[in-house]
């Protein structure tokens, strides 16, 4: 069959298919584009190709910024159970570049998308071209390269005999549950529109299985062995839970052992709030019940978790002398750390295997009470943060009165700022895919470009995209892409005037918020702490052309909810809140954030002493068993 590089790569992406518990589902759903030199008439027509032709075809979305496109996909992979995802094509130069960060992004957080960047002539013959950068040492250098070590697959097409195997890689990485992530193959301008004879075999519908690795029997016993001994045991909950759809294994599992089980920022809603062992959130955002729980458990049963260090509260959490860790995790990069007894497995067979290996086991009578009473304790605190008062519109409120409107297949996004944090904490999701918070590589912009991901994934799900002013600042122009395709979100815009967030860590460190608020340089101090700007993000917002509405109050909050639910377009709440406001309910944890060890202003020693005496609390768990 006589077609173009370009051609034959749709083609191909068209057929592709992955299956997991009898489940079918189109691998690549979508292609997501820019267009420029380094792609308009090479996959660029050849979306156009399919489109035309139709059946599988593929559908091309226009979007405003490459980065927010990876956003996009990853969001939409993340609510799939990782089944399915997008293509990202752009031109040559910045167009790929954009795509860095979000690739970034998708490793980091182990979600699949495939990046088509375009790339400069193979041929060379004219090069310089257009937006590209030489490199003297060498010319088999692109700007592409920079996306190598942000991709777990990589290649370049140089001649269209490499396209086959390159494609069939990429497609055994974006479906491998261990490996996945970004998948790049870049597409030298000049090669997408060279024409080639392809055996039609390349385009026969292919299934890619994506598998349950079931645990090796020794290590099994090793985990059960481990798990008889401890007296005060507690699960960790990670993203890998719900990537596995082992939802119910876990409530079961739990149920039955009576084991308390925290989780992390991915993995909240890996339970249903009102489960009997739900203790919540862990970590530098996690409730004092499950911090309390861990710092006092012998062994930590951690399924799907990347123990970062939010998790782990900079490795001070777990101070159990003598606490060991069982890592349940499909990648066994994740599996080792902590010194743990390594379970290399699926999510959902490791936990019924488990299950099977541990018949009898129970925790105590005694620990479930103290699971329970510290976990009501906790729920009081968030009552109360949310519950409305006197003063000015509280963040925690506000989160409190979009919870409350959100039902269970509704969908929160969140990723930067100070929101993630109150949100982990006092957000109480009803379902596992509630609470889509991208704390991995906490991307600011990945709000709303997400949000579409959540929306196209999910179309009958109202989803609810909490942005703070500075992430809104750095990535709104996906809301022209949600009006196009007609993709209703719901924005709540929280317009503190800068970055609470960096704000509040700044005073901690002794830097007494230098530099994280929006204001005018002061022409006397020179510095910016003059008079607020008159940056209007309401106006903003309806100048790309959704509707807007503006609340104060919680009553104007929870009114303004109701109305965007009913509206049928893009719907920004644009909401005022102080900065520097009443936080959530604090649970005396800290995070590793180097102070400066010599400074002359008055805050920064104290800033100091505090940091040197929290880092003699931390750990480096290197023993095993
Ligand atoms: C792309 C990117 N740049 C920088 C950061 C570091 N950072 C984390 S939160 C934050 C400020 C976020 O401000 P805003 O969205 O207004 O949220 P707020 O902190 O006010 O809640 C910054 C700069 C980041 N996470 N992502
Ligand atoms: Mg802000």
């Amino acid at each position: 069959m006589k077609l173009t590089v370009a051609q034959a790569t749709i083609r191909f992406l068209a057929n592709q298919y992955s299956e997991r518990d009898g489940r079918r589902h189109r691998l690549i759903a979508g292609c997501f584009g820019i267009f420029g030199h380094g792609n308009v008439a090479g996959l660029g027509q050849a979306l156009r190709q399919a489109e035309l032709d139709g059946d599988p075809g593929m559908t091309y979305y226009q979007c405003r910024n490459e980065q927010a496109m990876v956003h996009t996909a990853v969001a939409y992979a993340r609510m799939t159970a990782r089944m399915s995802t997008f293509a990202c094509t752009t031109s040559i130069g910045p167009g790929a570049t954009n795509l860095v960060t979000g690739a970034a992004l998708a490793t980091v957080n182990r979600l699949p998308v495939l990046l088509l960047p375009g790339d400069i002539f193979a041929t060379r013959v004219a090069n310089p071209v257009l937006q590209e950068l030489e490199d003297s040492r060498s010319y088999d250098v692109s700007v592409n390269d920079t996306l190598r070590p942000v991709s777990r697959f990589w290649d370049r097409i140089n001649r269209p005999e490499q396209l086959p195997a390159a494609l069939l890689a990429a497609m055994r990485v974006l479906t491998d549950p261990a490996e996945t992530g970004a998948v790049t193959l870049a597409m030298p301008q000049d090669v997408q529109a060279e024409a080639y004879d392809w055996p039609d075999e390349l385009f026969t519908e292919r299934t890619w299985y994506v598998p349950r690795p079931v645990p090796e029997p020794a290590a099994l016993a090793r985990a059960a062995q481990a798990l008889l001994g401890a007296r005060r045991p507690l699960i960790v909950a990670g993203g890998g839970v719900t990537h596995s759809d082992a939802n119910d294994e876990l409530a079961s599992f739990a149920r039955r052992t009576g084991i308390p089980v925290a989780e992390t920022q991915a993995g909240r809603g890996a339970l249903p709030h009102d489960h009997p062992c739900a203790v919540g959130p862990i970590g530098v955002t996690g409730s004092t019940a499950a911090n309390a729980l861990a710092a006092e458990a012998d062994v930590v049963l951690g399924i799907g978790t990347r123990y970062a260090d939010f998790t782990t509260a900079s490795r001070s959490l777990f101070a159990e002398p003598s606490v060991r860790f069982v890592n349940l995790n499909v990648a066994a990069f994740d599996a080792a750390k902590l010194g743990a007894v390594s379970l290399v497995a699926d999510a959902r067979e490791g936990l019924r295997a488990l299950d099977a290996a541990l018949p009898r086991w129970q925790v105590s009578e005694e620990r479930r009470k103290l699971a329970a009473t510290l976990t009501r304790r906790w729920d009081d605190a968030v009552d109360e943060a949310r519950r409305p008062g006197p003063g000015p519109l509280t963040q925690s409120q506000l989160i409190g009165a979009v919870n409350d409107a959100a039902n269970p297949v509704d969908v929160v996004v969140c990723a930067a700022g100070s929101m993630p944090g109150d949100l982990h904490k006092l957000w109480r999701p009803a379902s596992p895919r509630q609470y889509h918070v991208e704390y991995g590589y906490s991307c600011m912009g990945y709000e709303i470009a997400g949000g579409l991901g959540v929306k196209l994934a999910q179309p009958d799900a109202e989803v609810f995209v909490l942005v703070g002013d500075g992430s809104y600042l750095m990535m709104a122009q996906e809301l022209v892409t949600a009006v196009a395709e007609g993709l209703k979100l719901v924005v709540v815009l929280v317009d503190n005037g800068g970055y609470a967030s960096i704000g509040a860590l700044s005073e901690q460190v002794g830097g007494a918020r230098f530099g994280t608020v929006y204001r005018y340089r002061d022409p006397a101090s020179g510095r910016f702490d003059g008079q607020p700007l008159p940056v209007d993000l309401a106006a903003n917002a309806a100048s790309l052309g959704a509707d807007v509405l503006t609340a104060d109050t919680l009553d104007e909050v929870r009114a303004a909810l109701v109305k965007a639910r009913a509206a049928a377009t893009t719907t920004v709440v644009h909401v005022r809140t102080e900065l520097g406001g009443p936080g959530s309910p604090d649970n005396d944890t800290w995070w590793d954030v180097p102070v400066a060890a010599v400074s002359t202003t008055p805050d920064g020693p104290p800033a100091r002493q505090r940091y040197v005496e929290r880092k003699a609390t931390q750990r480096g768990h290197w023993s095993g068993l």
